[in-house]
């Protein structure tokens, strides 16, 4: 097999944002456009040559075009070994584990995760490092640079691989290992949870649904909760990956996750759950009760002791910092510490390899802990499951006692999506400018205690991140206004407003979440102008 050089010139825009780089299907089908970014990923890298990566992805459209293009350039810059998934699936999560489990260089996985996939649909790729984390900024940041440069790649001229068998082959020197995409993810899962008082409760009638949006987990959710822990084959719903998701959009989330809501009305039900299309994000439910991921991330911290993995304690906590700050309670009656990060699952990887923090949340439906690199959504179900089997409480009461210890923080994020990029960046400036005039500036019940634009030290590698995300915080309620651009999207630009307002008093936690933050949302509009300077009157989703 001979080794190609392809000449070829940068693409604009190979900047990877908040979690790789994310575009549309038919950007990445052109022609260099993958190769170009892979190269630049390899030539970011050193001391690689005769080492393992692990290659896998959520089994969206392009997924098998990508793996093959991937493990030829793979052989060509000279890996020695690739662990790829079986069809080229590995969810997120289980790429993450397959990386720690068999101490590989790194990985490469594909994946637009919640974005919906098929030919019209987004695709994305990100690089994950030795400790099975995303990428940190220092080395996407290399990665976007050489994309700027690159001039030629490396590719071998090679016959396509067999994904669909488990097996061995050789790719010039290189190796390549179809894996088991579910067996190692599986396992760890079984060593951190209580799998017998999880079955007991399943087998004394517990009744559950898991809504795989047809997305990467169904065959994870399979085996881990039909086979292993005898759950009734009704209970994973949508449990065949689909190219394009069957045309859904694969985000557990109130507005997306329909079939799940719906089935959950039928009597009898207890919990549900769902998870995004590479399997990192998750859903909480409980009958006719929605958990929001900040909430779960505190709860998950207050029951952790319940757990067998975490039984011996928690390091600390980590959460982004538009998350709410229910964490922080927990984390204050613990005694541990509650590390802000900005957003993004990169920046928690340094505080869980410094045995800084245990656990990790982000508002977008992200939990996880140091025992992957990612966040993980059938990890957090798992826990969710394995506290309703300790202390056999519908979830609904449990967080309702919750909120009656800590005290509930009402949250909600409103998202303005596809909008101008333009009107986005100017109102984003428009709120810069009022930093000053806003400090201690009154608005009814609230006074202006914090106006700034977040900036995080790592407490680890001392490396610094600006501008990730704009706070207006207020001396009341420990309120709070939030305003930040994603970095996810790939169609204009998103705008995401965080509102949270802290309230101790019991009496007062049984309101509507909206109208609880109804003072805040007017506020946002008020301060940020957001229909002026984005067209909109209403936010597209409401989470
Ligand atoms: C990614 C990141 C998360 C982040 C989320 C939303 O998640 O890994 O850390 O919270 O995007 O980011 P943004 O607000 O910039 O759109 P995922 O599940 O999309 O990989």
């Amino acid at each position: 097999m001979t080794i190609q050089i392809v000449n070829t010139t940068p693409f604009d825009g190979q900047k990877p944002g908040t979690s790789g780089l994310r575009k549309k299907v038919t950007v990445f089908q052109q022609a260099h456009y993958l190769e170009n970014f892979v190269q630049s990923i390899f030539n970011s890298l050193q001391d690689f040559q005769g080492k393992t990566l692990v290659v896998g992805g959520d089994g969206r459209f392009y997924n098998k075009t990508a793996i093959q293009t991937i493990l030829k350039m793979a052989a060509a810059n000279g890996f020695g070994q690739v662990l790829v998934g079986q069809n080229g699936i590995l969810s997120t999560p289980a790429a993450s584990t397959i990386i720690r489990k068999y101490q590989a260089f790194g990985g490469i996985i594909l994946s637009a995760s919640h974005n919906p996939g098929g030919q019209d649909g987004d695709f994305g790729i990100k690089y994950n490092i030795g400790n099975g984390g995303p990428a940190p900024e220092k080395v996407t940041e290399a990665i976007y640079t050489h994309t700027t440069e690159i001039k030629a790649y490396k590719i071998v001229e090679a016959a396509d691989i067999d994904l669909s068998q488990q097996g061995e082959y050789q790719l010039a020197n290189m190796q390549v290992k179809v894996i088991d995409s579910v067996a190692d993810y599986a396992d760890l899962m079984q060593e951190l949870f209580d799998f017998e008082a999880i079955k007991s409760m399943l087998d004394a009638g517990f009744n559950m649904r898991f809504d795989a949006m047809h997305a990467v987990t169904g065959p994870y959710a399979k085996d881990i909760l039909i086979n292993r822990l005898g759950a009734h084959p009704d209970t994973v719903m949508n449990g065949e990956p689909l190219e394009d998701f069957g045309k859904g959009h694969p985000d557990p989330n109130q507005a997306h996750a329909k079939d799940l809501i719906e089935e959950l009305e039928k009597p009898g039900m207890s919990f549900g759950a769902a998870s995004d299309g590479d399997g990192d994000r998750n859903m909480i439910m409980g009958r006719r009760f929605f958990v929001t991921p900040s909430d779960s991330l505190a709860v998950i911290a207050a029951n952790a002791h319940l757990i067998p993995g975490y039984k011996q304690g928690l390091a600390g906590i980590a959460r982004s910092m538009p998350t709410s700050k229910a964490p922080d309670h927990v984390a204050a009656r613990l005694g541990i510490d509650c590390f802000e990060t900005p957003t993004g699952w990169k920046f928690f990887g340094n505080l869980l390899d410094a045995g800084k923090a245990t656990l990790c949340g982000e508002e977008s439906f992200g939990t996880g802990s140091n025992h992957v690199r990612e966040k993980d959504g059938l990890w957090a179900v798992l826990f969710w499951l394995n506290i309703l089997a300790v202390r056999k409480q519908p979830v609904e009461m449990i967080m309702r006692e919750h909120w009656q210890t800590y005290g509930r923080n009402f949250y909600s994020r409103h998202d303005y999506e596809g909008v101008d990029k333009e009107g986005a960046t100017e109102l984003m400036d428009h709120l810069r400018q009022q930093f000053n005039s806003l400090q201690g500036q009154t608005f009814g019940h609230y006074t202006v205690n914090l106006a700034d634009d977040f900036s995080y030290n790592d407490p680890v590698d001392g490396s610094c991140s600006h501008k990730q995300g704009i706070r207006i915080g207020f001396d009341e309620h420990e309120a709070r206004i939030i305003f930040r651009l994603s970095g996810t999207g790939t169609v204009g630009a998103t705008l995401r407003v965080y509102l949270e307002k802290y309230e101790p008093d019991p009496s007062k936690h049984e309101q509507d979440t909206q109208q609880a933050l109804a003072d805040l949302i007017d506020l946002a509009e008020q301060i940020a102008q957001i229909k002026q300077f984005t067209g909109r009157d209403k936010a597209s989703v409401i989470t």
